[in-house]
Protein backbone atom coordinates (compact mmCIF):
# COMPACT_ATOMS: atom_id res chain seq x y z
CA UNK A 1 0.00 0.00 0.00
CA UNK A 2 1.50 3.60 -0.77
CA UNK A 3 0.36 6.78 1.15
CA UNK A 4 -2.71 8.50 0.61
CA UNK A 5 -0.47 11.76 0.04
CA UNK A 6 0.07 14.37 -2.80
CA UNK A 7 2.43 17.07 -2.82
CA UNK A 8 1.57 19.78 -4.92
CA UNK A 9 4.24 20.17 -8.46
CA UNK A 10 5.89 23.37 -6.55
CA UNK A 11 6.75 20.94 -2.91
CA UNK A 12 7.29 17.93 -5.21
CA UNK A 13 10.08 20.55 -6.61
CA UNK A 14 11.33 21.61 -3.29
CA UNK A 15 11.46 18.03 -2.24
CA UNK A 16 13.57 16.80 -5.04
CA UNK A 17 16.21 19.83 -4.74
CA UNK A 18 16.53 19.99 -0.46
CA UNK A 19 15.10 23.87 -0.53
CA UNK A 20 13.40 24.87 2.23
CA UNK A 21 9.68 24.45 2.78
CA UNK A 22 7.27 25.94 5.27
CA UNK A 23 4.35 23.62 6.47
CA UNK A 24 0.63 26.11 7.20
CA UNK A 25 -2.53 24.30 8.51
CA UNK A 26 -6.00 24.17 7.18
CA UNK A 27 -7.88 24.16 10.56
CA UNK A 28 -7.09 27.85 10.76
CA UNK A 29 -8.83 28.53 7.61
CA UNK A 30 -12.10 26.49 8.45
CA UNK A 31 -12.55 27.31 11.79
CA UNK A 32 -10.03 29.64 13.08
CA UNK A 33 -11.11 32.52 10.84
CA UNK A 34 -14.44 33.66 9.29
CA UNK A 35 -14.76 33.55 5.29
CA UNK A 36 -13.14 35.74 3.28
CA UNK A 37 -10.38 37.10 5.81
CA UNK A 38 -9.93 33.15 5.86
CA UNK A 39 -9.05 32.41 2.24
CA UNK A 40 -7.21 36.17 1.74
CA UNK A 41 -4.78 34.75 5.14
CA UNK A 42 -4.38 31.87 3.86
CA UNK A 43 -2.93 33.25 0.41
CA UNK A 44 -1.06 35.86 2.21
CA UNK A 45 0.49 33.42 4.50
CA UNK A 46 1.90 31.22 1.46
CA UNK A 47 2.88 34.84 -0.30
CA UNK A 48 5.02 36.12 2.91
CA UNK A 49 6.48 32.51 2.98
CA UNK A 50 7.70 32.86 -0.60
CA UNK A 51 8.47 36.05 -0.51
CA UNK A 52 11.16 34.93 2.60
CA UNK A 53 13.19 32.08 0.49
CA UNK A 54 10.87 29.35 1.25
CA UNK A 55 7.79 27.27 -0.28
CA UNK A 56 4.85 26.69 1.28
CA UNK A 57 3.09 24.17 2.05
CA UNK A 58 -0.90 24.49 3.10
CA UNK A 59 -2.09 20.87 4.40
CA UNK A 60 -5.61 19.34 4.09
CA UNK A 61 -7.41 16.15 3.86
CA UNK A 62 -9.28 15.96 0.34
CA UNK A 63 -11.30 13.34 -0.83
CA UNK A 64 -9.43 10.71 0.92
CA UNK A 65 -5.72 12.11 0.21
CA UNK A 66 -3.38 13.95 2.36
CA UNK A 67 -2.80 16.95 0.03
CA UNK A 68 0.80 18.75 0.78
CA UNK A 69 0.25 22.32 -0.90
CA UNK A 70 -2.95 23.06 -1.93
CA UNK A 71 -3.90 24.97 -5.71
CA UNK A 72 -5.91 27.84 -4.94
CA UNK A 73 -9.11 26.24 -6.24
CA UNK A 74 -8.56 24.08 -3.22
CA UNK A 75 -7.68 26.53 -1.02
CA UNK A 76 -11.22 28.78 -2.04
CA UNK A 77 -13.24 25.84 -1.97
CA UNK A 78 -11.96 25.15 1.67
CA UNK A 79 -12.60 28.47 3.14
CA UNK A 80 -15.96 28.21 1.81
CA UNK A 81 -17.01 25.20 2.71
CA UNK A 82 -19.75 24.73 5.55
CA UNK A 83 -19.17 21.88 8.31
CA UNK A 84 -15.59 20.95 7.27
CA UNK A 85 -14.19 18.01 9.70
CA UNK A 86 -11.90 19.30 12.07
CA UNK A 87 -9.20 16.84 11.85
CA UNK A 88 -6.41 15.91 14.92
CA UNK A 89 -4.84 12.99 15.20
CA UNK A 90 -7.36 10.85 17.07
CA UNK A 91 -9.53 11.48 13.40
CA UNK A 92 -6.79 11.58 10.67
CA UNK A 93 -6.64 7.94 9.98
CA UNK A 94 -10.42 7.75 9.62
CA UNK A 95 -11.03 10.52 7.44
CA UNK A 96 -8.29 9.20 5.12
CA UNK A 97 -9.51 6.00 4.82
CA UNK A 98 -12.92 6.72 4.44
CA UNK A 99 -12.20 9.02 1.93
CA UNK A 100 -13.26 11.87 3.16
CA UNK A 101 -12.29 15.67 3.62
CA UNK A 102 -11.00 17.45 6.86
CA UNK A 103 -8.98 20.91 8.12
CA UNK A 104 -5.97 19.73 9.96
CA UNK A 105 -5.35 21.05 13.31
CA UNK A 106 -1.25 21.53 14.56
CA UNK A 107 -1.35 18.14 15.85
CA UNK A 108 -2.29 16.53 12.00
CA UNK A 109 -0.68 18.92 10.52
CA UNK A 110 2.86 17.73 12.24
CA UNK A 111 2.08 14.02 11.35
CA UNK A 112 1.35 14.90 7.76
CA UNK A 113 4.23 17.45 7.60
CA UNK A 114 6.29 14.71 8.74
CA UNK A 115 5.28 11.90 6.40
CA UNK A 116 6.11 14.48 3.66
CA UNK A 117 9.76 15.00 5.17
CA UNK A 118 8.99 18.76 6.14
CA UNK A 119 10.53 19.91 9.69
CA UNK A 120 9.18 23.28 10.10
CA UNK A 121 5.52 24.54 10.76
CA UNK A 122 3.89 28.21 11.24
CA UNK A 123 0.36 28.76 12.39
CA UNK A 124 -1.01 31.42 14.81
CA UNK A 125 -1.59 29.80 18.38
CA UNK A 126 -1.34 26.04 19.54
CA UNK A 127 -3.69 23.96 21.21
CA UNK A 128 -2.71 24.03 24.96
CA UNK A 129 -4.71 23.21 28.23
CA UNK A 130 -7.71 24.61 28.39
CA UNK A 131 -9.36 26.66 31.84
CA UNK A 132 -10.98 24.41 34.13
CA UNK A 133 -9.09 21.44 32.65
CA UNK A 134 -8.81 20.01 36.16
CA UNK A 135 -12.70 19.06 35.53
CA UNK A 136 -12.95 19.12 31.62
CA UNK A 137 -9.61 16.80 31.03
CA UNK A 138 -9.45 19.27 27.93
CA UNK A 139 -5.66 19.24 26.62
CA UNK A 140 -5.44 19.79 23.18
CA UNK A 141 -3.87 16.86 21.34
CA UNK A 142 -1.34 19.76 20.07
CA UNK A 143 0.69 19.46 23.26
CA UNK A 144 1.81 15.40 23.16
CA UNK A 145 2.23 15.92 19.20
CA UNK A 146 5.12 18.22 20.18
CA UNK A 147 6.58 15.58 22.27
CA UNK A 148 6.75 12.98 19.71
CA UNK A 149 6.61 14.33 15.99
CA UNK A 150 9.79 16.10 14.89
CA UNK A 151 8.79 19.43 13.34
CA UNK A 152 9.56 23.05 14.85
CA UNK A 153 6.59 25.04 15.39
CA UNK A 154 6.42 28.67 15.08
CA UNK A 155 3.14 30.31 17.08
CA UNK A 156 2.79 33.31 18.91
CA UNK A 157 2.26 31.14 22.07
CA UNK A 158 -0.56 29.32 23.10
CA UNK A 159 -4.14 30.95 22.39
CA UNK A 160 -5.03 33.08 25.29
CA UNK A 161 -7.67 31.82 26.12
CA UNK A 162 -5.99 29.12 27.57
CA UNK A 163 -4.53 28.35 31.06
CA UNK A 164 -1.47 29.54 30.24
CA UNK A 165 0.98 28.32 33.07
CA UNK A 166 -0.56 25.11 33.04
CA UNK A 167 0.28 24.22 28.94
CA UNK A 168 3.95 25.79 30.11
CA UNK A 169 3.44 22.49 32.74
CA UNK A 170 2.20 19.80 30.24
CA UNK A 171 4.97 20.95 27.94
CA UNK A 172 7.81 20.80 30.28
CA UNK A 173 6.33 17.33 31.43
CA UNK A 174 6.11 15.99 28.13
CA UNK A 175 9.65 17.07 27.53
CA UNK A 176 9.28 19.99 24.37
CA UNK A 177 11.24 22.76 23.70
CA UNK A 178 9.29 25.93 24.50
CA UNK A 179 11.80 28.80 22.85
CA UNK A 180 10.31 31.96 22.65
CA UNK A 181 11.96 34.32 20.13
CA UNK A 182 13.89 37.71 21.19
CA UNK A 183 12.52 37.76 24.56
CA UNK A 184 12.52 36.23 28.19
CA UNK A 185 8.57 36.34 28.62
CA UNK A 186 6.34 33.90 26.66
CA UNK A 187 3.97 35.66 24.39
CA UNK A 188 0.67 35.34 25.05
CA UNK A 189 -0.86 35.54 20.77
CA UNK A 190 -2.85 38.82 21.03
CA UNK A 191 -0.42 40.22 23.19
CA UNK A 192 3.38 40.26 23.45
CA UNK A 193 3.20 39.56 26.98
CA UNK A 194 2.09 37.03 29.18
CA UNK A 195 3.77 37.66 32.46
CA UNK A 196 5.12 33.86 32.22
CA UNK A 197 9.33 33.61 31.88
CA UNK A 198 9.90 31.47 28.75
CA UNK A 199 11.69 27.75 29.42
CA UNK A 200 14.50 28.96 26.44
CA UNK A 201 15.09 32.19 24.50
CA UNK A 202 16.45 32.34 21.34
CA UNK A 203 17.63 35.34 19.08
CA UNK A 204 18.06 34.05 15.96
CA UNK A 205 16.85 31.35 13.27
CA UNK A 206 20.10 29.81 13.31
CA UNK A 207 19.96 29.19 16.73
CA UNK A 208 16.79 27.61 16.43
CA UNK A 209 17.53 25.55 13.42
CA UNK A 210 20.26 24.05 15.27
CA UNK A 211 18.45 23.20 18.18
CA UNK A 212 16.60 21.18 16.28
CA UNK A 213 19.38 19.42 13.99
CA UNK A 214 20.54 18.56 17.89
CA UNK A 215 17.63 16.73 18.97
CA UNK A 216 17.61 14.67 15.86
CA UNK A 217 21.07 13.85 16.36
CA UNK A 218 20.33 12.93 19.72
CA UNK A 219 17.70 11.08 19.02
CA UNK A 220 15.36 12.60 21.34
CA UNK A 221 11.49 12.54 19.39
CA UNK A 222 9.35 15.24 19.13
CA UNK A 223 9.49 18.64 18.13
CA UNK A 224 10.16 22.50 19.33
CA UNK A 225 7.56 25.10 20.15
CA UNK A 226 8.77 28.50 19.17
CA UNK A 227 6.71 31.43 20.48
CA UNK A 228 7.38 34.27 18.33
CA UNK A 229 5.52 37.78 19.55
CA UNK A 230 3.35 39.60 18.09
CA UNK A 231 4.67 42.52 16.43
CA UNK A 232 4.00 45.68 18.66
CA UNK A 233 1.70 47.38 16.01
CA UNK A 234 -0.53 44.64 15.76
CA UNK A 235 -1.03 43.38 19.43
CA UNK A 236 -3.62 44.06 21.87
CA UNK A 237 -2.48 44.96 25.19
CA UNK A 238 -3.30 42.13 28.23
CA UNK A 239 -5.60 44.69 30.32
CA UNK A 240 -7.22 44.77 26.75
CA UNK A 241 -8.08 41.73 25.47
CA UNK A 242 -8.45 39.92 29.35
CA UNK A 243 -12.04 41.65 29.78
CA UNK A 244 -13.34 40.22 26.06
CA UNK A 245 -11.94 36.60 26.77
CA UNK A 246 -13.56 36.43 30.55
CA UNK A 247 -16.69 37.67 28.70
CA UNK A 248 -16.57 34.41 25.75
CA UNK A 249 -15.17 31.84 28.07
CA UNK A 250 -18.32 32.48 30.62
CA UNK A 251 -20.83 32.66 27.39
CA UNK A 252 -19.16 28.70 26.35
CA UNK A 253 -19.68 27.87 29.68
CA UNK A 254 -23.20 28.66 30.04
CA UNK A 255 -24.04 27.20 26.49
CA UNK A 256 -22.42 23.95 27.60
CA UNK A 257 -19.69 24.42 24.56
CA UNK A 258 -17.54 21.19 24.53
CA UNK A 259 -14.81 19.72 23.23
CA UNK A 260 -13.65 20.41 19.65
CA UNK A 261 -15.82 23.13 19.47
CA UNK A 262 -14.34 25.64 22.41
CA UNK A 263 -12.33 27.10 20.72
CA UNK A 264 -13.64 28.02 17.06
CA UNK A 265 -16.37 29.05 19.26
CA UNK A 266 -14.20 31.14 21.73
CA UNK A 267 -11.90 33.03 18.78
CA UNK A 268 -15.30 34.00 17.10
CA UNK A 269 -16.91 35.58 20.18
CA UNK A 270 -13.55 37.65 20.77
CA UNK A 271 -13.79 38.72 17.39
CA UNK A 272 -17.03 40.22 17.90
CA UNK A 273 -16.23 41.06 21.14
CA UNK A 274 -13.01 43.04 19.97
CA UNK A 275 -15.58 44.34 16.71
CA UNK A 276 -12.59 42.47 14.54
CA UNK A 277 -9.49 43.86 16.40
CA UNK A 278 -8.77 40.29 17.20
CA UNK A 279 -9.05 39.43 13.65
CA UNK A 280 -6.54 41.63 12.48
CA UNK A 281 -4.34 40.88 15.48
CA UNK A 282 -4.29 37.30 14.42
CA UNK A 283 -3.85 37.76 11.03
CA UNK A 284 -0.42 39.80 11.79
CA UNK A 285 0.69 37.08 14.18
CA UNK A 286 0.15 34.57 11.52
CA UNK A 287 2.19 36.22 9.25
CA UNK A 288 5.11 37.39 11.22
CA UNK A 289 4.91 33.45 12.28
CA UNK A 290 5.31 32.60 8.70
CA UNK A 291 8.47 35.20 8.16
CA UNK A 292 10.26 33.22 11.09
CA UNK A 293 9.46 29.93 10.07
CA UNK A 294 10.74 30.54 6.52
CA UNK A 295 14.17 32.12 7.46
CA UNK A 296 14.39 29.00 10.21
CA UNK A 297 13.82 26.44 6.92
CA UNK A 298 16.10 28.29 4.97
CA UNK A 299 18.78 27.89 7.56
CA UNK A 300 17.81 23.94 7.75
CA UNK A 301 18.12 23.59 4.32
CA UNK A 302 21.54 24.61 3.93
CA UNK A 303 23.96 22.07 3.07
CA UNK A 304 26.58 21.56 6.90
N1 LIG B 1 -4.02 29.15 15.25
C1 LIG B 1 -4.91 30.16 15.01
N2 LIG B 1 -6.24 29.82 14.91
C2 LIG B 1 -6.69 28.51 15.05
C3 LIG B 1 -5.74 27.47 15.30
C4 LIG B 1 -4.42 27.85 15.39
O1 LIG B 1 -4.53 31.33 14.91
O2 LIG B 1 -7.90 28.25 14.95
C5 LIG B 1 -6.23 26.01 15.47
C6 LIG B 1 -5.11 24.98 15.30
O3 LIG B 1 -5.51 24.09 14.29
C7 LIG B 1 -5.01 24.28 16.64
C8 LIG B 1 -6.42 24.33 17.10
O4 LIG B 1 -4.50 22.97 16.53
O5 LIG B 1 -6.77 25.71 16.78
C9 LIG B 1 -6.58 23.99 18.56
O6 LIG B 1 -7.79 23.31 18.73
P1 LIG B 1 -8.10 22.52 20.10
O7 LIG B 1 -7.99 23.57 21.17
O8 LIG B 1 -9.52 22.01 19.94
O9 LIG B 1 -7.09 21.43 20.23
MN1 LIG C 1 -9.80 20.19 23.17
Amino acid sequence: MTLPIDLSPEVAAARANGTAIVALESTIITHGMPFPQNVETARLVEAEVRAHGATPATIAVIDGRIHVGLSDAQLTALGQARGVAKLSRADLAACVAAGGTGATTVAATMICAHLAGIGVFATGGIGGVHRGAEASFDISADLMELAQTPVTVVAAGAKAILDLPRTLEVLETQGVPVISYGQDDFPAFWSRASGLTSPLRMDSAAEIAAAHRMRGLLGLPGGQLVANPIPVEAEIPRAEITPHIETALAEAAAKGIAAKAVTPFLLQRIFELTAGRSLAANIALVLNNARLAAAIAVELARKE
